[in-house]
């Protein structure tokens, strides 16, 4: 799929993003009518896009279909989805590939026998929400739809690697490596077969075997442990990277890997034994040109402006980013928080307690891990933002959601952003404790700037008493609405200045806490959301971006670009 740089050179793939045929289905008829064999009318369009980008179809909620025309050598292809928003249903040639639930990962179909000649991938793409969906109907962000990262198709050739991940462990003075690889590979041939195995990281050769796969048949290889001396490390800023290339005789993988230790001690957050104060924004990956289809030119641009503030870390809210923009922080040094889209607010706790709603969760974990397992730059697996943590059907999906994370997400601490910590009972289940609080905004909270240091210190309190002292705190959210070019000298809400002078207070008082070890401002850029928010939205915007959606800053830019500036000097001193 797209990254920074090629994963293959032996592997052939062709980029299936460009122009593709395009219909919407309000009524649904597209299956009944054969669309999958064959899409009758529609106009081209450009993929990845979402099709609220098109016109007339802003608000357009229901199911659209695309349809691709490619020509192939023929083999084993490989179908690879980058993401299609929210449920994809995919043929080639009019025969059913399969279906995948969730509008932000990757997935992909491998089909064995395609003849030499043309060939047509039909895409359904459905937006729609219901009772089981994640995220659900009532989200802060808009409802958009589409195939809105890359599609490709690989060919597959004797036994290839579909996936790795490396698995390590540093040495008590973090100077050397412990570690294995296990492979995932499938086998493009009829019958069973084996091939030399190569992997080398860095400059050195740490595997070099045999491996045997039945025919058609994937398996997942873990392979012998190997060592390494004086390694470099990533770091905040000082990102060392290793390349890692893995090779069969027909096939080959690449990769880039960093080593890193993150643990939480004595209420720090730890990174390579020493404390990290997260100086954070959180960030939508959504541009109202695009949507949520971002093009990398603008994902560059936007870790321009983050790293001017003088940033090191981010928030992905409310769902796996793209991989390219994960590539990028990892070879910048910033750190990443990734979750998945259960946003809570518009969470029911029976919706909560829900198999399907638990189960869909689960994959998607499951799918973040997966692919997101070997970056360096992701310290935190984020389970879940602000749903009713203080019910048994919260407890449970954290329980589930924290013990799956822990067992299989590698180095990484988990976490999840609480709403509502004084009655939170799931706190036990994060590593780090999020808190997502709007006092100076929102009406059920103190108007009063002063109430912040109250709120934290009455938390702590809290915290203690339930024996959690030593957990650290982030301020995961906090804001305040601004629209861009409303100036007030008497600083009314909605105004720059207001925003400026809230964001600037909080940010001092987090930093002087004793409990605090960092903070995400929401947000780092206006974002357009959906109806279901009301008019709380002028615009039809959440405006707490410290920059319009245009990437055009806001006062509290600049008043944040001191603060985090400051804090980013004193660390260096
Ligand atoms: C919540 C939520 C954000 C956003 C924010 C706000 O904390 O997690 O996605 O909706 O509130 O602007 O109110």
């Amino acid at each position: 799929m797209a990254r920074l740089f090629d994963e293959h050179l032996a592997r052939r793939v062709t980029d299936l993003s460009g122009t593709w045929k395009f219909s919407t289905d309000p009524e649904d008829l597209g299956e009944r009518d054969g669309w999958n064999v064959s899409l009758p009318a529609g106009e081209t369009v450009a993929v990845p896009s979402c099709w609220n980008n098109e016109s007339g179809l802003l608000s357009y909620e229901g199911a659209a279909w695309y349809e691709k025309k490619f020509y192939t050598a023929g083999g084993c292809l490989r179908f690879c989805f980058g993401a299609v928003m929210t449920e994809a249903t995919v043929w080639l040639d009019g025969s059913l590939l399969g279906r995948h639930y969730g509008g932000f990962s990757q997935f992909d179909f491998i089909v064995p026998k395609v003849k030499e000649g043309y060939h047509t991938l039909t895409v359904r793409a459905d937006n729609r929400f219901d009772a089981q969906s994640i995220p659900q109907k009532s989200v802060d962000w808009y409802h958009y739809g589409g195939i809105t990262r890359g599609v490709s198709v690989e060919t597959l050739v004797g036994i290839s690697v579909l996936s790795y991940r490396l698995e390590y462990e540093l040495s008590n003075d973090l100077s050397d490596v412990e570690g294995h690889f296990a492979v995932e590979c499938y086998n493009a041939d009829e019958t069973g077969k084996t091939a030399p195995l190569s992997i080398s990281l860095g400059d050195t050769c740490v595997y070099q075997g045999e491996i045997t796969v039945s025919g058609r048949k994937t398996v997942c290889v873990t392979l012998p442990s190997f060592q390494l001396q004086n390694v470099q490390l990533w770091n905040v800023g000082a990102p060392k990277l290793y390349d890692v290339y893995i090779k069969t005789d027909t096939d080959d993988l690449f990769d880039r890997v960093g080593f890193r230790k993150v643990e939480v001690k004595n209420g720090k957050i730890l990174l390579n034994h020493k404390p990290v104060e997260m100086r954070g924004v959180n960030r939508h990956e959504e541009h109202p040109d695009f949507g949520m289809a971002f093009p990398l030119g603008r994902m560059k641009h936007d870790l321009d402006l983050i790293e001017d503030l003088g940033c090191n870390a981010i928030r992905g809210s409310h769902y796996p980013n793209s991989q390219e923009f994960v590539d990028y922080m990892d070879e910048r040094g910033i750190l990443f928080w990734s979750e998945i889209p259960i946003w809570g607010c518009g969470f029911s706790v029976d919706a909560l307690a829900d198999p399907v709603v638990v189960e869909r969760g689960l994959e998607m974990h499951r799918e973040m891990v997966k692919y997101y397992y070997n970056h360096p730059s992701v310290i935190f697996w984020g389970m879940h933002n602000e749903i009713t943590s203080n019910n048994e059907a919260a407890y449970e999906m954290s329980k589930l959601y924290y013990n799956y994370l822990k067992e299989n997400g590698g180095n990484r601490l988990v976490v999840y952003a609480s709403h509502q910590p004084m009655t939170d009972i799931c706190l036990e289940y994060s590593d780090v404790i999020c808190l997502n609080l709007y006092y100076g905004w929102y009406g059920w909270y103190s108007d009063a700037l002063s109430s912040w240091e109250d709120a934290l210190n009455n938390f702590c309190k809290h915290r203690d008493e339930l024996g959690l002292s030593d957990k650290p705190i982030i301020m995961s959210e906090f804001g305040a609405a601004a629209l861009y070019g409303f100036h007030d000298a008497e600083r009314p809400k909605w105004s720059e200045e207001y925003q400026a002078e809230l964001l600037s207070h909080c940010l001092q008082v987090f930093h002087t806490h004793p409990a605090m070890v960092g903070s995400f401002i929401w947000q780092f850029c206006d974002i357009r959301t959906c109806s279901e928010m009301g008019f709380s939205r002028a615009r039809g915007f959440n405006n707490k971006g410290i920059m319009n959606e245009n990437r055009r800053p806001k006062a509290a830019y600049y008043a944040v670009r001191d603060r985090y500036r400051a804090f980013a000097e004193e660390d260096r001193t």
